[in-house]
């Protein structure tokens, strides 16, 4: 693809523009990068960025700009805009940053999607290639954007790439060597206009594959295990239930891995190093991909007992007085909170709430009854899910963070748990869930202080 003289329209101008004006820059685009936010917002990328080649357009998404460009590169979180749909009905490519990337990116890919999971699974592969010694780079919706890998790529590196329904959406050649698809679970429809489009987008991660790359699906999600014969490529199931081949599931307390006629023990359960049942799908699912690049059983089983969980997924905080704190302040969404309660034996006091994004709160109803015992609700969506678990638990609505998590503490007893799993994303009050985490912790660690200083 070339890119020189060519009129390239950037929209949006956070991690992905910036990545993508650098890269095109170099090649000798004429950019316009458009952006919503206004110039006074935008000041410090408008002094970074004021060079001959690069022209911003702020405060708003200019039509005629859409329209006389060659190519445009939405970033993953701009929804389709009536702009952009004009462009492409004039024939205009409308591409991913990650698309573009892989047109020009040297090595393989592995690419790694699903509703829940992603960042775990990704970061997992990322330690086991990288123990094995291969040389493997952690890339896409997890940090760094795929196109900033491009000029020092090489054909023996291996980009273990996060890839979001928003990146996938916008690709037409993208075919990494290897896909993994986790599961799929209603998200981000407040992006997608609905379930259909979000899972359509999601399955571009298996569209182009031929026979020679292999896809690693959950035998236990119907709606990922019925795109295995979606194409010709190679399928690897991962399953909780069944005994795959080839694949790797879960018997009687043992994990393992079967491929060729043979069926080898990977690991006990009991030695995964993560809580929670959905954490042995993640483990099972970066276990094939590294086994799908030919690393020995040895070192991937070394790889995953190293490993811990990463900050905000299901991260234990501290026990005082006996009560346990732990942050999911990554679970953004209603699957991911059931699978955080699910987690755990003991009775908790969950903390909900924050901006919903269509999520359906009556699922949580059920486990609610069975397994919380308070719920304190914070954020925008605290209405809205009072009404879907009116009945339920006893339910307070709080403020602040400093509420929900003295309010909680409140609510619990020597042995329960407190846990923050909201099932929303964080923006209506924080700058991202990492933002939401860390008030979180402080948060409980300002009520361990009081409480000694009482005691004292
Ligand atoms: N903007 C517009 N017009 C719009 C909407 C936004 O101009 O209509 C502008 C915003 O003002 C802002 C810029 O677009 O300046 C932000 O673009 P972006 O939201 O795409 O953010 P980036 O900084 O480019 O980050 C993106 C991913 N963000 C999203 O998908 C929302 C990051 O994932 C990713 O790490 C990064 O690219 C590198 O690949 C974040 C995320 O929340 C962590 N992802 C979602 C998730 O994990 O659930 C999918
Ligand atoms: P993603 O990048 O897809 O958001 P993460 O690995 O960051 O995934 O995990 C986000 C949240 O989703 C976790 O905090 C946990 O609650 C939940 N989760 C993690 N793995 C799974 C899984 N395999 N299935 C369902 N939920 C999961």
């Amino acid at each position: 693809m070339e890119l020189k003289d060519k009129e390239l329209l950037i929209v949006g101008f956070g991690l992905t523009g910036e990545a993508v004006c650098r890269f095109a820059l170099d090649r000798g685009a004429r950019i316009t990068i458009s952006e919503k936010r206004s110039s006074a917002e935008l000041e410090d990328a408008l002094a970074r960025w004021h060079i001959p080649g690069v022209r911003f357009e702020t405060g708003g998404h200019d039509r005629a700009s859409f329209l006389t460009s060659d190519l445009i590169i939405p970033s993953p979180g701009v929804p389709v805009i009536p702009q952009m749909e004009a462009a492409r009905e004039r024939g205009i490519p409308v591409l991913s940053e990650v698309e573009l990337a892989s047109r020009f990116l040297k090595g393989r890919i592995v690419g790694v999607t699903g509703s829940n999971g992603k960042s775990t699974v990704t970061t997992l592969i990322h330690r086991i290639l990288k123990e094995t010694g291969l040389p493997a780079f952690l890339a896409g919706n997890i940090g760094m954007p795929l196109i900033a890998f491009v000029d020092d790529s090489r054909d023996d590196h291996i980009y273990v790439t996060e890839l979001s329904s928003f990146q996938l959406a916008l690709t037409e050649t993208l075919r990494p060597d290897v896909a993994v698809f986790l599961n799929i679970s209603p998200d981000h429809l407040d992006w997608h206009p609905d379930f259909e489009d979000y899972f359509t987008s999601k399955q571009k991660i298996l569209s182009r594959l031929t026979r020679d790359e292999a896809a690693v699906l959950n035998r236990d999600d119907p709606l990922v295990w019925g795109l295995r014969d979606s194409g010709p490529f190679r399928t690897l199931g991962f399953s909780q239930q069944k005994r795959v081949a080839p694949g790797c599931y879960a018997d009687q307390g043992l994990i393992m891995l079967a491929d060729d006629g043979r069926t080898e023990q990977l690991m006990p359960v009991s030695d995964i190093p993560l809580i929670g049942r959905h954490n042995h799908d993640n483990v099972m699912a970066a276990a094939l991909a590294a086994h799908a690049l030919d690393v020995p059983l040895l070192r991937i089983k070394s790889g995953i007992l190293g490993f811990r969980a990463l900050e905000h997924r299901l991260e234990r905080v501290l026990t005082m007085g006996g009560v346990a704190f732990y942050n999911d302040s990554k679970a953004t969404n209603v699957d991911a909170t059931l699978k955080s309660l699910d987690s755990f034996s003991q009775p908790i006091v969950l903390i909900l709430g924050g901006r919903d994004k269509g999520g359906n709160f009556q699922m949580l109803r059920e486990p609610v009854l069975s397994r919380v015992k308070g719920v304190v609700l914070l954020g925008e969506a605290a209405s809205l899910i009072f009404s879907a678990l009116q009945g339920t638990v006893p339910m307070e609505r709080v403020k602040t963070m400093r509420d929900a998590v003295r309010t909680a503490h409140s609510l619990a007893a020597d042995g329960d748990v407190v846990l923050l799993a909201p099932a929303c994303t964080s923006f209506d009050m924080f700058r991202s869930f990492k933002h939401r985490g860390e008030v979180f912790k402080q948060e409980v660690l300002s009520l361990q202080l009081d409480r000694e200083k009482e005691a004292q």
